[in-house]
């Protein structure tokens, strides 16, 4: 299992949170996300060879925010 971390702009809330979250939750190969509102990021535990970063970019840029 692999981590990494993203820089997440764009939140404002908690509800913003939880899309971040959900989508990247929903990626396979992805095992467990945290979101931060306050630190701007998403620390993910991920499995390498079934998802990559830049899918978990993808996937926040698509719901609306914009990741790094
Ligand atoms: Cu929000």
């Amino acid at each position: 299992m692999e981590t990494t971390t993203l820089k997440v702009e764009g939140m404002s809330c908690g509800g913003c949170v939880k899309s971040v979250t959900n989508v990247l939750s929903a990626l396979p190969g992805v095992a467990r996300a945290e979101v931060s509102l306050e630190e701007k990021s998403a620390h993910v535990e991920y499995e390498a060879g079934r998802v990559t970063r830049e899918d978990m970019k993808r996937a926040i840029v698509d719901a609306g925010f914009e990741a790094e």
